[in-house]
């Protein structure tokens, strides 16, 4: 994506979003007595920026966490993809517990532990799978570090 040499103090850009998903963000705006979308998207931006401070202030250090994500369980791809990903981190992948949610959705929880830059990888990782429809990382430290 091409960036301006020097950011203009505000900047408009165009966003395609499925109607569900705008919808859902929507009833998110009303909820927190937003005005705008602009405002809530500002915020999520500046959220999102903040956590990934914590996480690369993390880096190196060995921490433990958790990787959740929900997906599609009729794309059968999707299912060995996932397995893929996991076999390729079998230091970090401690253990993952499997919830059928519907007929559609199951739930995945992998307890994982090793440096966080691997758990960010394989997090990445999974999160990039099409059919994924959430992922989310957690990592707190192991407290080696406190005693
Ligand atoms: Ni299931």
């Amino acid at each position: 994506m091409p960036r301006p040499k020097k950011s203009p103090a505000l900047v408009r850009f165009g966003v395609s979003i499925p109607g569900e998903l705008i919808r859902a963000f929507d009833r998110y705006l009303d909820e927190r007595e937003y005005r705008n979308r602009s405002e809530a998207i500002r915020d999520l931006i500046r959220e999102r920026l903040v956590e990934q401070e914590w996480e690369l202030e993390a880096e190196g250090r060995e921490v433990i966490g958790t990787i959740t994500y929900v997906y599609d369980h009729h794309r059968r791809e999707l299912v060995d993809a996932i397995l893929e990903i996991q076999h390729h981190f079998p230091e970090e992948v401690v253990a993952s517990q499997h919830v059928h949610l519907d007929h559609h959705n199951c739930l995945e929880v992998a307890i994982v532990k090793g440096g966080a830059a691997a758990l960010r990888r394989l997090a990445d990782k999974l999160r990039a799978l099409k059919g994924i429809k959430h992922c989310q990382l957690t990592m707190t430290t192991t407290g080696a570090s406190l005693t």
